[in-house]
């Protein structure tokens, strides 16, 4: 890590960038990641690099929606294992959950890299993408899946997703967990939830809404059928460009 003084005004955001350059060197992210990264910030910028109310109510309804699930599962790509592999073992540890490795850039090298990554954090069940499984309605390198994983699932939680995939995976009936900070994407009009937040940010709060939930079933169909995707996109858009 470079030597980032924590008095800088930019210290936070500075250290996540540090961390998706760790994970290019390290060859858990891809080059593209660095791209997708930036473009992250720039919306993180506009909603005040805070988790907003339409976050709020999109954690706690992705919360709601995994502790119900019969069979969640957590997916993890290059940029995800390299800002928060902690964040991510924790919450598949709470809901006991697989993490399955599934890349967009198609790399067994980096695929092996992130499954590593998520073992040195303590990490126990790990499933790689296989071609025993596949997903319908999608070409990209994402529609090898493990047959005991995201095949299976009801809710699979798809951080950073690049798009093609969400629509798979609603058109296979799965309902789909998103973090994503454009409003405008695909990926975030195609989930059953989107948080619109930082991944950094957002995963602790998961992680607490989760817990808090646990052991509340009879809160869970209510929150899950008052949610609206489309009115928290909107919100999100529009603190955007009332932003500044
Ligand atoms: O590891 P791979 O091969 O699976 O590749 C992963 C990336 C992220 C490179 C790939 O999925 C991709 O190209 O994604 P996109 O199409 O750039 O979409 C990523 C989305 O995530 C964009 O809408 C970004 O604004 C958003 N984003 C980027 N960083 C963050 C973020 N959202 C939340 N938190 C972030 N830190």
């Amino acid at each position: 890590m470079s030597d980032i003084p924590t008095t800088h005004p930019r210290y936070l955001s500075l250290l996540w960038r540090e961390r998706i350059v760790a994970g290019v060197e390290g060859g858990i992210t891809s080059l593209h990641g660095l791209i997708a990264h930036g473009r992250g910030e720039a919306y993180d910028y506009l909603i005040g690099e805070c988790t907003c109310s339409f976050a709020q109510q999109a954690l706690e309804a992705a919360a709601a929606m995994l502790v119900q699930a019969k069979f969640p599962v957590l997916s993890v790509n290059g940029n995800a294992a390299a800002l928060v592999p902690n964040e991510l073992v924790q919450l598949a540890q709470i809901l006991d959950a697989p993490l399955e490795v599934n890349i967009f850039h198609a790399s067994e090298v980096r695929e092996k890299a992130i499954a590593d990554q998520l073992y040195s954090h303590g990490a126990s069940n790990i499933l790689m993408p296989t071609d025993q499984a596949q997903l319908d309605f999608i070409d990209s390198n994402r529609r090898f899946v493990h047959p005991d994983g995201i095949k299976r699932a009801d809710v699979v939680f798809v951080p950073l997703e690049d798009g093609d995939r969400c629509q798979a995976l609603r058109g296979m009936g799965k309902e789909v967990v998103t973090v994503d900070l454009n409003p405008l994407s695909r990926t975030a009009r195609q989930a059953s939830i989107t948080i619109v937040d930082n991944l950094v940010r957002a995963m602790p709060c998961l992680i607490k809404e989760v817990e808090s939930l646990r052991g509340q079933c009879s809160k869970l169909s209510p929150i899950i059928e008052a949610y609206d995707n489309c009115q928290i996109l909107v919100a999100a858009e529009q603190a955007m460009r009332n932003s500044g």
